[in-house]
């Protein structure tokens, strides 16, 4: 049974929560961290000693870190579909796996910020202009890598997909202006129709408002 410590409405414990429910993996969720249980308790602060979440732990294995515990889950349960064993099939996933947790949703979380967490009368507008300015074009970047699909490894759904997918929910229900991206738009479609989506990634963030 894995347990993961970690809020629903985290961005980072979706990505996993996604995956367990995807993998069909046996597990139990703990609210940990903002407006939660604390996760600056001494043994919290031991499983992650960044005090943030996810973590989650498995038997003896104990991981913080979203993209890591993704990786973990492919390596360990995944098919060779989700998961590709070769790591020169892997490889080119794993460059999107990355530059979507990373690069990408870094990007939409400066949105998120201004959107979300920053109450409206702290907002200044150029906070948004330079953090849309910055998501636009890797939004283009990804409309392109996926084209027609529909995943990133073509047929076959993988990590890739949670790694660049799961922030797309908010990416999409976000209030700034959007560039009209036909593939990614299709993509994120054909992600609502997967049930362990829309359960654990589509999580409201109502709770977040003004919270910064
Ligand atoms: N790079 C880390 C980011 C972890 C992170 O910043 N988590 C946020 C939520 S998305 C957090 O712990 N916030 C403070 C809290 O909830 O107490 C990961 O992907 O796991």
């Amino acid at each position: 049974m894995i347990k993961v410590f970690g809020r629903r409405n985290s961005s980072s414990v979706q990505l996993v929560m996604w995956a367990i429910n995807e993998l069909g993996l046996e597990h139990e969720r703990l609210d940990y961290g903002h407006g939660h249980a604390s996760t600056r308790t001494d043994h919290y602060l031991k499983m992650n000693p960044m005090g943030r979440v996810p973590v989650i732990v498995d038997g003896e294995v104990c991981i913080f870190e979203s993209a890591a515990i993704l990786r973990y889950l492919g390596a360990m349960y995944g098919s060779d579909a989700f998961w590709p064993a070769d790591p020169a099939r892997r490889a080119p996933l794993d460059t999107w796996a990355e530059w979507g947790k990373g690069t990408f949703t870094e990007a939409v979380l400066a949105v998120f910020v201004y959107d979300v967490r920053l109450s409206p009368d702290t907002r200044d507008p150029q906070i948004l202009r330079d953090a849309s300015a910055k998501l636009i074009p890797l939004a283009e970047m990804l409309d392109q890598r996926i084209g027609k699909g529909p995943w990133l490894d073509g047929n076959l759904f993988s990590f890739a997909d949670i790694a660049c997918g799961h922030i797309l929910h908010r990416y999409y229900s976000l209030d700034w202006q959007r560039p009209e991206l036909a593939n990614l738009s299709k993509y994120y479609e054909r992600l609502q129709k997967r049930p362990a989506y829309r359960d654990h990634a589509m999580v409201s963030y109502e709770e977040l408002r003004g919270s910064y």
